[in-house]
């Protein structure tokens, strides 16, 4: 993959870009990243990037030119046409779904803004689509810039290991994470789930997709309600719901008793 990544830090993106499996992919040249600075396609004298907003307002904007020059940039340097991406708030949610989908681009434009923003006729005449990774305020797009890397590269073939890969396809079926468990068998008296030591290899695969269906149904109902699930699945989830919930309302019952019992000891 072809990554061209727009900013006026590079090597803040540099930097970051070089530890971890991002790192191993960009020397293994699994990923061909290309930093550009706007800085480098100024005019003027004082290499100025930014300017204040017309109609007034607080702060400053990214001027267009610097900006568009390095987009070109890009574009010339890139071997196929680039899908140029501009990291903002104002942009669609990115979800593992466009993750993937990005990560199968031969080459792309992740454009990173700072300041107040960008002109507005930079992303009309410049920017393919603009993605957001989640609703708040940074001070720069470097960093959701980095994320999407990061979340594109370890997709990429060769990148993580085989069993890594299969293991990613079978599980990240838009469910949350099983618990999972290292030693000791014993921390600070909790336990390792009694099954996962059982060596059952059957047991246990079903217990994680029980456990990844009562997480997701608790943490992130959101997630089943737009991923219908299958008669296996209902099953687990319903068996795993009447255990814990019949343990929880137990619970429940015997706290109130014990404040019952309290009162009527006071009185
Ligand atoms: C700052 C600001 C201050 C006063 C009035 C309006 C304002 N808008 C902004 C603003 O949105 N600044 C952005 C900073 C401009 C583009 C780069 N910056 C950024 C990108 N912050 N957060 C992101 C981002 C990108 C993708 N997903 C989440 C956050």
């Amino acid at each position: 993959m072809w990554l061209g990544i727009v900013s006026l830090f590079p090597e803040l993106v540099a930097q970051a870009a070089d530890s971890g499996v991002v790192g191993r992919a960009v020397r293994n040249g699994i990923v061909d990243l290309r930093l550009f600075n706007p800085r480098s396609y100024t005019t003027d004298k004082h290499q100025s990037v930014d300017d204040s907003p017309y109609g007034g307002g607080p702060g400053m904007l990214m001027m267009v030119e610097p900006l568009l020059q390095a987009v070109e940039a890009a574009r010339e340097c890139a071997p196929v046409a680039p899908r140029v991406i501009y990291l903002t708030p104002q942009g669609a949610p990115v979800d593992q779904q466009r993750v993937s989908e990005l990560s199968r681009e031969q080459s792309l434009v992740l454009v990173a803004g700072r300041y107040e923003g960008v002109d507005q006729r930079f992303v009309e005449l410049a920017v393919d689509e603009e993605l957001s990774i989640g609703d708040y305020v940074l001070s720069g797009g470097e960093l959701p810039a980095l994320v999407l890397m990061d979340a594109m590269v370890r997709l990429l073939p060769g990148v993580l290991g085989n069993a890594a890969s299969a293991e990613e396809e079978s599980h990240l079926d838009g469910l949350l994470d099983y618990p999972q468990y290292t030693r000791p068998e014993n921390v600070r008296g909790l336990p390792v789930p009694e099954l996962l030591l059982s060596g059952d290899h059957r047991a246990v695969a079903r217990w994680r997709r029980q456990q990844a269906l009562l997480h997701t149904w608790r943490k992130r109902p959101d997630m089943l309600a737009e991923r219908p699930l299958d008669d296996r699945d209902r099953l687990l989830l319903n068996e795993v719901l009447t255990e814990v919930l019949k343990q929880e309302l137990g619970e429940a019952f015997a706290a109130v008793e014990e404040t019952e019992g309290a009162k009527k000891q006071d009185h």
